[in-house]
C-alpha cells in the first residue's frame, strides 16, 4: 500500500514536473513570438526624380531636380527632390532652389507632377498589400509591412522581402530600398543603410551590433537640439547612448528620455498603423535651412495639402479638422486649426490651410511646416457617390480613374487655386 501510494505522489509529482516544463516551454515560446515581431519597411529611391527618369529616358543618368522653379538661381521655394546624380552635387530635399541651381546649373530642373507620382504611389501600395493586410502607409513612398505571422502564406520573411524588393522592380521600372528587422525603428534604420536599391536584414540577435556604431541621430527624434546637447557629454554613437541610463535621460529629456533610452537598446514596440486606425493624417516638411517669406513657404503648404489630400482619398477618409503647424528656427511651435465639414477634397484643404496661415509670422525663420487632417472618419463606398454629386467631391471620383486608367485620362487645372 505505502509503495503505491508512493508510487501515485510520484506519478504526479513527474506529471506535475512535466507539466510545468511544458507550460514553461509553452509560455516561452509565446513570449519569443511577441518578440520575434518581422517588420518589413519600403522607401522608393529618390521617388519623384525617379519617376521622371522612368517617363523620360532621356534624363536616366543624369542629374534631375524636382521641384521649384530655379528661374536662372533667382527662384524661390525648395527643392523636392533629388536624383542620386543630383545628389553628387550635395542637391538634395528641402534646399533652397536657388543653392541647387548654383550647385549644379546644367542639372535638369523639373516641376512636381504630383498625380503622376500619386498614381504610381497608389499602385505599389496596392501591390504590397498583397503581403499583408498590417500595412502602414507613411507617405507617399513608403510603408511598414508587419510580416510576422506570414510565413504559412509566403514562407520566410527574409526570402519574402527579397521577393518583394525584385517584384517592385521588375513591376514598375523603379527601385526601392528595404529593411527587414524586429519592430519598426530597425525597419527603417536598416532600410535607409544601403540606399539606393538596398536591402538589409538585421536578425533579432543582431539588433545591439547592428545599432552600436550608427550616429545617434539615426534614432527617431533626436534631431539637432537633443543631438548637440549628447555630444557635448561625448555621446554620439548609439551604442554608447545605450549605456546611459534610463533615470538619467529621463530627468533631462522627460517623457521622450525614457522612450529614448529604449530605442537606443533596439527596443520598441510601437505597432504597424494600418490607415483605418489613423486618427490623424498629416505631413510635415522640415527644411534643409531654415526659411522665411511668405511667397516661399507657400508652395510648400500646397504640397503638403496635395499630399494629405491624395492619401486621405486613396483610403476613403474624410476629416472634419484642418491643422497647421509652424516650427520657427528657435523651434517654438504653433499650431492653429479649424473644424468645418466632413471633408477630403484637397481644395479646401489649400484653401483652409491659406486662411489659417495668415496668422502666421512668415518675418521670422521657419525650420518646419506642416498640414493635418484630424477628427477622422471612414467613409462607405455608398457615401462616396452621393457626394460625388457634390462638384467638390468629385475629386475622389478622378483620383480613382487617374490611378487606373493613367494621369492623362483627366487632368485637373493645375492653377485651382
Ligand atoms: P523621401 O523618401 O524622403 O526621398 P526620396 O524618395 O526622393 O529619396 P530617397 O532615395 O532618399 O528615399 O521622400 C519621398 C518623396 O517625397 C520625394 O521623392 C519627394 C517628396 N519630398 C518632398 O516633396 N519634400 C521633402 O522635403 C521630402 C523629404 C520629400
Ligand atoms: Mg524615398
Amino acid at each position: 500500500m505505502i509503495k503505491i501510494i508512493r508510487k501515485l505522489t510520484l506519478t504526479s509529482k513527474n506529471q506535475s514536473q512535466k507539466i510545468a516544463k511544458e507550460s514553461s516551454h509553452l509560455l516561452s515560446a509565446m513570449k519569443e513570438n511577441i518578440n520575434r515581431r518581422w517588420i518589413l519597411h519600403l522607401d522608393m529611391d529618390a521617388f519623384y526624380a525617379s519617376i521622371e527618369q522612368l517617363d523620360h529616358p532621356e534624363y536616366r543618368g543624369k542629374p534631375v531636380v524636382v521641384g521649384a522653379d530655379p528661374n536662372g538661381g533667382e527662384g524661390r521655394g525648395v527643392v523636392s527632390t533629388a536624383s542620386y546624380e543630383a545628389r553628387e552635387y550635395g542637391i538634395g530635399s528641402a534646399m533652397p532652389i536657388s543653392r541647387a541651381y548654383r550647385a549644379c546649373p546644367t542639372a535638369v530642373f523639373l516641376p512636381v507632377r504630383m498625380h503622376r507620382y500619386q498614381e504610381l504611389s497608389a499602385a505599389i501600395m496596392a501591390f504590397l498589400r498583397n503581403f499583408t493586410p498590417a500595412i502602414e502607409i507613411a507617405s507617399i513612398d513608403e510603408a511598414f509591412l508587419d510580416l510576422t505571422g506570414t510565413e504559412r502564406l509566403f514562407g520566410d520573411p527574409v526570402a519574402l522581402a527579397r521577393s518583394i524588393k525584385g517584384q517592385i522592380s521588375a513591376k514598375f521600372n523603379l527601385t526601392a530600398s528595404l529593411g527587414l528587422g524586429p519592430n519598426k525603428l530597425i525597419a527603417k534604420i536598416a532600410s535607409d543603410l544601403e540606399k539606393p536599391d538596398g536591402l538589409t536584414i538585421v536578425r533579432h540577435d543582431e539588433v545591439t551590433t547592428f545599432l552600436k556604431n550608427l550616429p545617434i541621430t539615426r534614432i527617431w527624434g533626436v534631431g539637432r537640439k537633443t543631438a548637440g546637447y549628447l555630444e557635448k557629454l561625448g555621446i554620439s554613437k548609439v551604442g554608447q547612448l545605450a549605456e546611459v541610463s534610463e533615470n538619467f535621460l529621463e530627468a533631462k529629456f522627460g517623457k521622450y528620455g525614457a522612450k529614448l533610452a529604449k530605442l537606443a537598446r533596439g527596443i520598441d514596440d510601437s505597432p504597424v498603423v494600418t490607415e483605418s486606425e489613423r486618427k490623424q493624417m498629416s505631413k510635415e516638411i522640415t527644411f534643409a535651412e531654415d526659411v522665411e517669406g511668405f511667397e516661399t513657404i507657400k508652395p510648400s503648404f500646397i504640397d503638403l495639402c496635395e499630399r494629405v489630400g491624395f492619401r486621405m482619398r486613396l483610403n476613403n477618409f474624410l476629416g472634419r479638422t484642418i491643422i497647421v503647424k509652424v516650427r520657427y528656427s528657435d523651434f517654438t511651435t504653433i499650431t492653429r486649426s479649424r473644424t468645418l465639414g466632413m471633408t477630403n477634397h484637397t481644395k479646401t484643404i489649400i484653401d483652409t490651410v491659406l486662411e489659417l496661415i495668415e496668422e502666421v509670422d512668415f518675418s521670422r525663420k521657419i525650420r518646419l511646416i506642416g498640414v493635418g487632417v484630424s477628427n477622422l472618419d471612414a467613409n462607405s463606398p455608398e457615401q462616396l457617390d452621393l457626394f460625388a454629386e457634390d462638384e467638390h467631391e468629385l475629386e475622389a471620383v478622378i483620383d480613382k480613374i487617374r490611378i487606373k486608367f493613367g494621369e492623362n485620362a483627366l487632368r485637373r487645372g493645375i492653377n485651382l487655386w
